[in-house]
């Protein structure tokens, strides 16, 4: 069965966020990221600024030599993960299926809940439209049999847009297309490849595999693939977890509070790295600790609608130590997430 493939990727993210906040922001080119005096490096911008060769990764200070009347305003994380978490419940409304790439990107398989008027365009478009309305932030959308083609699609008309390459246009759409559009093609491929006269992906499908698998490797065989404008990888949905949590037993125990404040600060930085490693920002449901008393017994406190900042950490410790105000052996440190289970009856209610 031929499959329906949505990628979604929000516009500018970061800088939308804080455009929305900040109208002052909007019209202007501006950027998100650290400072040019302290060596900084911008996250994202706006499009304003990317007229001026502005990107992102950019060294502030690069940026402001190209774009002088830049406006750089520092990011706030927070914000782009509550943002992502809505944009996800919207997603889940339509479909089970959604692999998310980062924060404000993600693929979705809705090939199971198209319908005849309910088709896959239709479905993006509403995701547009409920992204702009509940979040003031507008998303880019592509829309077709497979992921590579849905990547470079959403990517098409962006900002705010929407490509739809149907199945009867996979094939032209594709011969025409800059080899620079595969994802895994970079600077350095690219170049490569342009030495041998493979610019279009029409020009290389005039290579036999044997040839390309010769002079590119294993990625050869993802060249030749992506050139029929062919690409089987499934939507994996984020594996199913209920939390990620860290936690250290004492060779010596801690005897309360008063000591504890450097432990909880490495502590909640591995946290911190874990749930990065996950890309779990969006999930979290709630913080949690955990508590071994010298006596072995163990208490765990945890706490809803958290965006599990270290001071939550704190004040549950101190919750839950003054449950036995003893000596600890082990402190652990965790999140709870949603299941996917959850999102799945979000969406047979709204539905
Ligand atoms: P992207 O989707 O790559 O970029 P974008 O949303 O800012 O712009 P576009 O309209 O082209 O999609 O990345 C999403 C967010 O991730 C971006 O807003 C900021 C962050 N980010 C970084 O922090 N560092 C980076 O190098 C990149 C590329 C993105
Ligand atoms: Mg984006």
């Amino acid at each position: 069965m031929q499959r329906k493939i949505i990628h979604i990727d929000a516009d500018c993210f970061y800088a939308a966020i804080e455009m929305r906040d900040r109208p002052e922001l909007r019209g202007i080119p501006m950027a998100v990221g650290g400072s040019a005096e302290r060596r900084g490096v911008l996250t994202t911008c706006n499009y304003d600024a990317r007229a001026y060769g502005v990107r992102s990764a950019m060294p502030t200070a690069q940026a402001m030599r190209l774009c002088p009347q830049l406006t750089v305003v520092p990011p706030q994380m927070h914000k782009y993960r509550e943002a992502s978490k809505v944009m996800r419940s919207i997603f889940a409304d339509f479909t089970e299926v959604i692999e998310p790439l980062s924060l404000d990107e993600a693929y979705l398989d809705v090939s199971e809940v198209c319908e005849e008027d309910l088709t896959a365009t239709r479905i993006a478009k509403m995701i547009r439209k409920r992204v702009e309305e509940e979040l003031a932030i507008t998303v880019s959308a592509g829309v077709s049999v497979n992921k590579f083609i849905a990547k470079v699609a959403s990517d098409w008309e962006k900002p705010n847009g929407l490509t739809v390459v149907t199945p009867t246009e996979v094939d032209a759409f594709v011969a025409a297309l800059s080899v620079k559009k595969i994802p895994g093609v970079g600077a350095v491929t690219a170049d490569k490849m342009h030495r041998y006269g493979l610019r279009t992906c029409a020009d290389v499908r005039e290579w036999s595999l044997h040839d390309l698998r010769r002079r590119f490797g294993q990625f050869g065989v993802v060249l030749h693939e992506r050139a029929r404008g062919r690409d089987e990888r499934p939507v994996q949905p984020s594996r199913v977890r209920k939390s990620i949590s860290v936690e250290r037993t004492f060779a010596e125990d801690v005897s309360g509070p008063a000591e504890w404040s450097p432990i909880i600060e490495g502590l909640y930085l591995n946290l911190m790295e874990r749930i990065e490693a996950a890309k779990a920002w969006h999930a979290i449901d709630k913080a949690f600790i955990k508590l071994k008393f010298n006596d072995f017994t163990t208490t765990t406190v945890e706490r809803v609608g958290t965006k599990a900042v270290e001071a939550d950490y704190e004040d549950l410790l101190v919750e839950g130590w003054e449950r036995k105000s003893r000596p600890i052996r082990l402190i652990g440190l965790g999140v709870r997430l949603i299941s996917e289970g959850e999102h799945a009856s979000e969406r047979s209610t709204v539905l």
